[in-house]
């Protein structure tokens, strides 16, 4: 992929592996903030070549709603373990084919229910949304899950610019979809009818947790993790969590989503992490926090909407989550 510069820029010569991510966390631990997240930074581990050639991002810090027992998940397990299905169905596949995809020009339409629809175009995305870093728990419905360090914006903040109308209660995401680019599109045995749809109700993609991805591990986002830009809603199943993002629309009913239509009694459109809602294959009671090995699962129970209870609990407020998973 093409360098791209972010202001302020940072001298290449200072971009090695690590450096520059765990440098702006002892600034940021010497200035006080973002206590919790910070801690965890000292497990910081990391592939150097692969990241070597991602571009530093600049963010500030935030206060993260995380368990102490959360250590992040090296690097290279974020970007080595991987769905994304249009390049493949193995966990490899991703981080072997995801570069195939090029990101560069990127442009994100955004339009339905809008006063101001538009096109946002990757400088725009860069250089006009403050970032922020969030360290979110991933869950996958698979029962594996992840700690990562995101860099990004609240989702709120792009909407409120295309001033969504009073009838929008939906927003609907898509992938792009370039077969030429992404080999799992053209496999025979590819069961999703692309693109990749994804969608939230407008009070969650609203929530301020609800964020737009630009980065991980402090630089832009490797291709396998959704270059350029990719949802993360860290209390939802991370099937919800749609990648290399092209085009936002606000509707004014729920939209189809592609793992809803291909297994409707498997996924729901919710799909908000509930240990007591089993998957009709099986149950969701607990995880496995990567790195896990054979010998060392590292299985831990899972916590009600992945542990972000106290934050989003009130937006399901008299909803039944069995029946509206
Ligand atoms: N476009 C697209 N987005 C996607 C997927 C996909 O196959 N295609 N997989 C989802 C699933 S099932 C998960 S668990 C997360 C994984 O994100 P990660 O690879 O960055 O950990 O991405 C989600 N977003
Ligand atoms: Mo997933």
């Amino acid at each position: 992929m093409s360098q791209r510069t972010i202001c302020p820029p940072i001298p290449s010569s200072e971009i090695t592996p690590e450096s520059v991510y765990l440098r702006r966390r002892d600034l940021m631990r010497a200035a006080g903030l973002g206590g919790a997240a910070l801690a965890l930074g000292a497990s910081m581990p990391g592939s150097a070549a692969a990241e070597q050639e991602r571009t530093a991002l600049e963010y500030s810090a935030t206060d993260q709603p995380l368990a102490a027992d959360d250590s992040l998940t090296p690097y290279e397990h974020v970007s080595g373990y991987n769905n994304f299905y249009e390049f493949g169905t193995d966990k490899s596949d991703p981080a072997r084919y995801a570069d195939e995809m090029s990101v560069d020009p990127w442009a994100v339409d955004v339009g339905g229910l809008v006063n101001k629809p538009g096109t946002l175009h990757l400088e725009d995305i860069l250089g006009s949304f403050d970032l922020e870093e969030r360290v979110y728990r991933l869950r996958c419905v698979e029962a594996w899950s992840m700690v990562i360090p995101w860099v990004g914006f609240p989702l709120a903040d792009l909407l409120k610019r295309f001033e969504p109308r009073s009838e929008a209660r939906f927003v609907e995401f898509r992938t792009l979809y370039r077969p030429e680019e992404m080999r799992g599109t053209r496999s025979l045995t590819s069961i999703i009818d692309w693109p990749y749809r994804e969608g939230l109700r407008l009070d969650e993609a609203m929530h301020p947790l609800t964020l737009m991805a630009v980065g991980l591990y402090g630089k832009t986002l490797p291709e396998q993790n959704g270059a350029p830009l990719r949802l993360v809603a860290p209390w939802k199943y991370g099937f919800k969590s749609i990648k290399s993002i092209v085009s936002i629309r606000l509707l004014d009913r729920q939209p189809e989503t592609s793992w809803q239509e291909l297994a409707p009694q498997e996924y729901g459109f919710y799909a908000n992490v509930n240990p007591d809602v089993d998957h009709p294959r099986w149950s969701q009671k607990y995880e496995r926090r990567l790195p896990s090995t054979l010998f060392n699962p590292n299985r831990i129970p899972t916590r009600m909407f992945n542990g972000y209870e106290e934050q989003v609990a009130g937006l399901y407020r008299g909803m039944d989550l069995r029946k509206l998973y």
